[in-house]
């Protein structure tokens, strides 16, 4: 009979959210473990090593705020760290805090279940079975690739790429025919390298998306210095952000409609022109306004319109739905890209792909020949990792039943039926619409408090109450409802996902949510059950 593992907490991902929670725990006296199904640590910085793929939070900010010693050593090369430089950052934060042996590797979880007697969860995976009073499920929120149906897939002679899951090897394009079928926030920044190689890059949109400049650049030394001299502060200052993310702009409470047209202009052209999601905050009510938001996206239209050469070309890379309901992209010469003459975009906005063909693809009844073809079709996000973990609890009650018409949690953190697991970011939390570290470190240390004071206090098991669960989703999407952000098929309402229920996912407002976690913990964790 093969041997179970014993665990007091077993953590599932040693992406940043796994590695804070194994050093916090263990810090705290646990007997935890992590199990990861990549060879390495870094979670999406391990599988998101597609050409071009960089954070859209400045590197200073996105990083773990924990250990002082950390945060003033490591050094950043860049305003926004490209894959390669996160990574090892996430290897170096491994490494340092001696985490890699608490790491089973190359284990996926097959499934889980919670047995009410003995109050353990039962972790069965490719490996080897675990058992453990705890489970912290640290899988991120957008870890599992979306690659559609698409017929014919199987047939194709050339290589496949999807951008979620990048091989380790350098992948060369040079002198390729190279089709990509996509254009978020990964096409995005995928595109003008793939450009910068390929003999040839057609590119498949079916919705054009906003983007604008990131303006990335060497970080000057003094820059860096002169954050790390005020870290704590700064830290502190982005927690009180509703996104977690600071800005050099000043907060506002003005409105765009009200702005003059030479106010609009000289305020959206200082953003445009620092680069970064700062844009989105010249004006407090752009994603709340309809008249505010087309103004917004009118300029932004406008940059499009000047930057690419070819007026039929910029119009059908010119977005007209509500500029920030999808997660807006930042770009490095995407838009100028268009330019050159060896990249061709097919507008498939009223064509679905018919089929994959053995060289190439075939859409609206024309046939395109490749070397390659790189999906950037996205994630099942939020919920597609937690899903597939096969997870049963009390009453043989699967998370996949629970979760039928949309993910039901408590605070993003807890879920009813599924007591002694964790959920790290997950949905309900702000997880996507803030600094994902930041949030990822409010979450574990939570966790961990919660677990220090059941412990502390005799208690074994922690389930959130379904009343709890109904009234956070509802509280959750009232506050959507109040935004533009539901008035498109974004993946934060899971529309991406053929069938998936649409359910506005992540929470808007971090410092509210992050009160909101300690009255809980404060109120002998208020809608909870503790045995
Ligand atoms: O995925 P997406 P992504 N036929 O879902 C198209 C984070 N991220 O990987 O819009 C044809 O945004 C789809 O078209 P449509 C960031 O949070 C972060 O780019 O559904 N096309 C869309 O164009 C981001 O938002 C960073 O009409 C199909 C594209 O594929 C999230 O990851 C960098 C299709 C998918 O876009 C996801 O971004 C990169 C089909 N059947 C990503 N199905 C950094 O901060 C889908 N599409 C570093």
């Amino acid at each position: 009979m093969t041997s179970v593992e014993k665990r007091d907490v077993l953590v599932v991902g040693a992406g940043f959210g796994g590695l804070y929670s194994l050093h916090l725990l263990r810090e705290s006296g646990f007997h935890v473990s992590a199990v990861e199904r990549g060879s390495g640590v870094g979670g999406t910085w391990y599988w998101n090593r597609y050409p071009g793929a960089r954070c859209d939070v400045e590197s200073l900010q996105y990083s773990y705020s924990f250990d002082d010693d950390l945060q003033q050593e490591w050094e950043w090369t860049e305003r926004y760290a490209g894959q390669p430089e996160i990574l090892r950052y996430a290897e170096h934060v491994a490494e340092r805090f001696d985490l890699a042996d608490l790491i089973d590797f190359d284990t996926n979880v097959e499934s889980m279940s919670y047995d009410s007697t003995t109050q353990k969860w039962t972790v069965s995976t490719n490996q080897r079975t675990y058992e453990a009073a705890f489970v912290v499920a640290a899988t991120g929120c957008l870890s599992t690739a979306n690659l559609p149906e698409f017929p014919g897939l199987e047939t194709f002679e050339g290589d496949v790429y999807h951008t979620g899951r990048w091989p380790h090897e350098q992948v060369d394009f040079t002198g390729q025919r190279v089709g990509i079928i996509g254009t978020g926030s990964s096409a995005v920044q995928a595109i003008p390298v793939i450009a910068s190689e390929a003999a040839e890059l057609t590119v498949f949109q079916r919705t054009p998306n906003y983007s604008i400049p990131a303006h990335n650049q060497p970080l000057e030394p003094a820059v860096q210095a002169e954050v790390k001299s005020r870290y704590d502060e700064l830290r502190q200052a982005a927690r009180a952000e509703r996104s977690g993310i600071l800005s050099i702009f000043p907060p506002n409470e003005d409105s765009a409609r009200e702005a003059s047209d030479t106010e609009f202009r000289a305020r959206m052209d200082e953003r445009w022109d620092y680069g970064g999601f700062s844009f989105y905050r010249s004006y407090i009510d752009i994603v709340v306004d309809p008249e505010s938001n087309e103004r917004v996206a009118d300029y932004v239209r406008g940059h499009i319109t000047a930057k690419v050469d070819d007026p039929e070309l910029a119009t059908l890379l010119s977005p007209t739905n509500t500029i920030a309901c999808k997660r807006p992209c930042l770009d490095t010469h995407y838009y100028e890209t268009f330019n050159s003459s060896h990249v061709q975009l097919i507008d498939i906005s009223d064509h679905e792909i018919e089929t994959i063909t053995p060289h190439g693809l075939r859409v609206r009844g024309e046939e395109f020949t490749f070397d390659a073809l790189v999906f950037a079709t996205g994630f099942d996000a939020m919920t597609g990792s937690l899903l597939k973990m096969n997870i049963t609890g009390v009453a043989d009650y699967t998370l996949n039943e629970a979760w039928a018409n949309g993910p039901r949690t408590y605070l993003g953190l807890g879920i009813p039926s599924f007591p002694n697991l964790f959920t790290v970011t997950g949905p309900g939390s702000p997880s996507v619409l803030t600094n994902m570290i930041m949030a990822i470190e409010q979450h574990v240390e939570w966790i961990r408090d919660c677990l220090v004071s059941m412990r502390d206090n005799g208690y074994a098991a922690i389930e959130a109450k379904p009343d709890a669960a109904d009234a956070w989703v509802s509280h959750v999407n009232s506050i959507a409802d109040q935004t533009l952000y539901p008035s498109c098929n974004s993946w934060y309402l899971g529309a991406n996902i053929p069938g998936k229920t649409r359910v506005f996912m992540p929470l808007i407002g971090f410092p509210d949510y992050a009160e909101r976690c300690e009255e809980v913990a404060s109120n002998n964790y208020e809608g909870f059950t503790l045995v």
